[in-house]
């Protein structure tokens, strides 16, 4: 297989994982397990084997225990629809995940993330931002590839659940709450992107205000109406003009995919991606070789999916469906 130069990384083999077994910016147990789920079924041993990548892995699924405290009552936000669940816990797991990606971008490497809920993400994007932006002098554009805009303010959240907030965090719509500063008040000091730097690909359920906070600042966002209209092919040219040649954090939000290739997630949403379509996103971006860094989130080996689905099947499908996207995204192709 011949490799696809990197125009970011020094050395386009050296790939640095981060497992991070965090499910508490959302409701439902199982997420966290979704990294051992995706080693067990040989991720790591596809990725050096057959892509031909040096893993620099520590080793571990992190739970950050030491930094969760033992006491996270809600917080209520003044005017909001619903208190943010657990956020000293996920404010101070997405500090240390900030780190570690930080680390591992620092020294040239591909960074892989696998989650993990969606609220990693506060960390994997500052973290990747930080280190690009100062290794590179480019700052990265973000292609979220879900279901969901994840773009809620604590204010107009209707759940608390932090999984829908981490872009309006990262881009400063919602910053460190006055009712609790330390939450998120480590983010103030990083970076914040540039909502202008960040596309969207597959949404289908967004909510009234999250749809205005797209249309107020002028977010670039490919619906799956768009995915129909156009089809993936010409949706990912739009995409790659959008992003130019600038270095490109992919963070892929399983749900994106149509609940029959991705039944086990936290939050379903039918009229999604075909399996073909999230691999062929993968695909042209890593075609691009301005990858610098991958999130897959939102893999729940506990959740079944749809009764229909044989029992046990789900999740296996699910997970084979996220190696599936991890491969395209780092080199694999059909030829
Ligand atoms: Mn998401």
């Amino acid at each position: 297989m011949t490799s696809t130069p990197s125009n970011y990384l020094p050395d386009p083999k050296q790939l640095g994982i981060v497992a991070v077994g965090f499910s508490l910016g959302q409701g439902k147990i199982g997420v966290d397990a979704a990294p051992k789920a995706l080693i067990e079924a040989g991720l790591f041993t596809q990725l050096s084997d057959d892509l031909d990548f040096t893993i620099h892995h520590d080793g571990k699924v992190h739970d950050y225990c030491s930094v969760i405290p033992s006491s996270d009552p809600p917080l209520h936000i003044a005017g909001g629809k619903a208190p943010m669940l657990n956020p000293r816990t996920v404010s101070n797991v997405t500090r240390e995940i900030s780190k570690q990606v930080y680390t591992q971008a620092a020294a040239g490497r591909l960074v892989l993330t696998l989650g993990g809920d969606h609220s990693i993400a506060v960390g994997t994007v500052s973290g990747i931002h930080k280190a690009v932006t100062e290794r590179t002098g480019q700052e990265p554009y973000v292609i979220w590839v879900d279901a969901h805009a994840d773009i809620n303010t604590p204010i107009v959240s209707g759940s608390g659940n932090i999984h829908g907030m981490p872009l309006a965090f990262l881009t400063n719509l919602a910053s460190a709450p006055k009712e609790d500063p330390e939450v998120f008040g480590w983010l103030e000091n990083t970076h914040k992107i540039d909502p202008k730097k960040l596309v969207y690909i597959g949404l289908r359920d967004v909510d009234k205000a999250e749809k205005k906070i797209l249309r107020e600042h002028g977010i670039k966002a490919f619906s799956m109406h768009d995915v129909d209209r156009w089809g993936i092919g010409r949706v990912m040219d739009m995409v790659m003009e959008y992003v130019g040649n600038a270095p490109i954090h992919l963070s892929f939000d399983v749900d994106a995919l149509d609940p029959l290739w991705a039944p086990s997630t936290g939050t379903p949403v039918r009229g999604g991606l075909t399996l073909r379509e999230g691999d062929f996103i993968c695909e042209c971006v890593h075609a691009s070789g301005n990858l610098v860094a991958m999130d897959l989130v939102e893999v729940n080996p506990h959740i079944e999916g749809e009764p229909q689905i044989v029992q046990g099947l789900g999740a296996q499908e699910t997970v084979r469906a996220g190696c599936s996207l991890v491969r395209c995204a780092l080199g694999e192709s059909l030829l």
